[in-house]
């Protein structure tokens, strides 16, 4: 999910391209401003932790552009573009590291296992929101 800064800083377009050159295949994919429970409930396992009230006031800012994501190892090689969760410590080449400064405003968030992806597509998605079809290169990628 690209968060607000992302979007207001016009990143959008740049990170979608890396995602499908990377021959991930993005399946959903939506512009929508998070409401509080939706970003609450987004971001629980971080409830108790002093920078909740600040994560979720900035992730409901503005718009974020949720997606869902399919391919081979997609959640560690998703999180392996995103970079390090503080872009000062996220390598160039990563998105975090090519984009940001801040680790509160660190442009995108990744899901981190196969059941947290499963709560969040969820959350931001209904079933009848996620395409099926096959990308050209599949053959080549695979
Ligand atoms: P994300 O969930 O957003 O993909 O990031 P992540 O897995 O790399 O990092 P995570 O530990 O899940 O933290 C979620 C977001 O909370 C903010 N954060 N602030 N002030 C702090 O110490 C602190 N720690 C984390 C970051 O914006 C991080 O992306
Ligand atoms: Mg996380």
């Amino acid at each position: 999910m690209i968060k607000p800064d992302g979007v207001q800083r016009g990143l959008v377009g740049r990170i979608v391209q890396r995602i499908e050159a990377k021959g991930l295949k993005i399946v959903a994919m939506k512009m929508r401003t998070l409401p509080q429970d939706v970003a609450r409930e987004h971001y629980a396992e971080h409830s108790q932790k002093p920078f909740f009230g600040d994560l979720v006031s900035f992730i409901t800012s503005g718009p974020s552009v949720p997606m869902v994501v399919e391919g081979k190892d997609a959640i560690s090689e998703m999180r392996k573009m995103n970079g390090a969760t503080n872009p000062t410590k996220a390598q160039p080449g990563t998105i975090r590291g090519d984009f940001g400064l801040d680790m509160g405003r660190n442009v995108i968030h990744g899901s981190d296992s196969p059941e947290s992806a499963k709560r969040e597509i969820a959350l931001h998605f209904g079933e009848a929101e996620l395409s099926s079809y096959t990308r050209i290169d599949e053959a080549w990628l695979y």
